[in-house]
């Protein structure tokens, strides 16, 4: 038998958070990325999830030349505290050209905008000491059906795909399926639209997934067949843990705080099918509550790295035996029950 995985973690910086919501303002101080970056290692994290603006602050504000001597200086930060940047994505959501999206927006100038800042993006990855970007559609999208062509955004969200591909030849994008939030409905919505264009695009070894839990869940599906179905193709590059209860804005709950089951079946099928084991991490991507009291507030970080190492224990201690002789014996009613009363911890 093969040893177990060890399993590493990152999350973003975006994950110590002020508590603004739509509706209300901040309630906690905000905390500097130095600071953030002292407290992974404690928290037992060593990947740090990147925007391109969370390695170079004001990007926009700088040139080429100062914002790559930043994210150097970023990259000496990380060095010191021995953390990996995991990847870097592009943050095409903000920026006012991007307000009718990045590569489908309408505007021909605005577009070139998106192509623009994803290349300069991969500049930085390259300079914080990473070859991953990873796209995360925001407002590849629509708030009305009429609003877009959605053929021809295929088309476009395509070609900036390639276009990335040619800009540098070592990097491998990922990309991040989400069905809705900001948009109404986006065009890369689950993991199979993700990996379609990772397989028309000019280098299909070089493109892959991410797989977030609440995307999946908002998009009605379960979170663990689209991992599944990710490994089956080696296109599994990354996972964004978290949970979500229903149809709702996404919440990015601690992960398993809604949803045991799915959560043991999620670590379940990383577990069986070797994740990690190349290095791949076990991203988070988790909002802390609002009540929340504390100056930072992590425990939403701690308790959802605990509770996967957990499960891995119950993925680990799961009776193989029992497992075959209820599906060899068509008694999923049994197999249910069993599994029910492992994640309950009686027999
Ligand atoms: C949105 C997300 C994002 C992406 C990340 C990468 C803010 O629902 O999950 O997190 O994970 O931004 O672009
Ligand atoms: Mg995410």
């Amino acid at each position: 038998m093969s040893e177990p995985t060890q399993y590493r973690f990152s999350f973003g910086p975006w994950n110590i958070s002020e508590g603004a919501d739509p509706f209300g303002p901040d309630v906690r101080q905000p905390v500097s990325m130095e600071a953030k970056f002292d407290l992974y290692r404690p928290l037992g994290f060593e990947g740090v999830q990147f925007h391109d603006d969370d390695v170079v602050e004001n990007l926009e504000e700088l040139s080429p030349e100062q914002a790559l001597k930043r994210a150097g200086e970023v990259k000496s930060m990380l060095d010191d505290r021995g953390l990996i940047p995991e990847f870097v994505a592009p943050r095409l959501w903000f920026p006012t050209e991007t307000i009718d999206g990045g590569f489908t927006s309408n505007s021909a100038a605005d577009r070139q905008y998106a192509i623009d800042r994803s290349l300069r993006s991969i500049d930085i990855a390259r300079a914080v000491g990473t070859k991953n970007i990873v796209l995360w559609l925001a407002r590849e999208g629509t708030y009305i059906r009429e609003a877009k062509n959605a053929k021809v955004a295929a088309d476009r969200i395509l070609g900036a795909l390639n276009q990335m591909l040619d800009y540098d030849q070592e990097i491998e994008i990922w990309i991040e399926p989400k069905p809705n939030e900001p948009m109404d409905h986006t065009y890369i919505p689950t993991i199979g639209h993700a990996l379609t264009l990772a397989y028309a695009s000019k280098d299909p070894a070089r493109v892959s997934g991410l797989i977030e839990s609440a995307h999946a869940i908002l998009a009605g599906l379960d979170p663990s067949d689209e991992m599944a179905f990710a490994l089956a193709h080696n296109k599994l590059a990354s996972v964004h843990l978290n949970d979500q209860n229903g149809l709702k804005f996404d919440q990015d709950k601690a992960f398993g705080s809604v949803n045991l089951r799915s959560a043991f079946n999620q670590v379940r099928v990383l577990e069986e099918n070797g994740y990690g084991k190349n290095g791949e991490f076990v991203g988070l991507d988790v909002k802390v509550m609002r009540t929340q009291k504390g100056q930072p507030c992590l425990d939403h970080l701690k308790n959802s790295r605990e509770t996967f190492l957990y499960l891995v224990e119950k993925v680990r201690t799961y009776d193989r035996s029992q497992e075959k002789a209820f599906i060899e014996a068509r008694d999923y009613e049994g197999l249910d029950a069993y599994i029910l009363r492992h994640l309950m911890g009686v027999s």
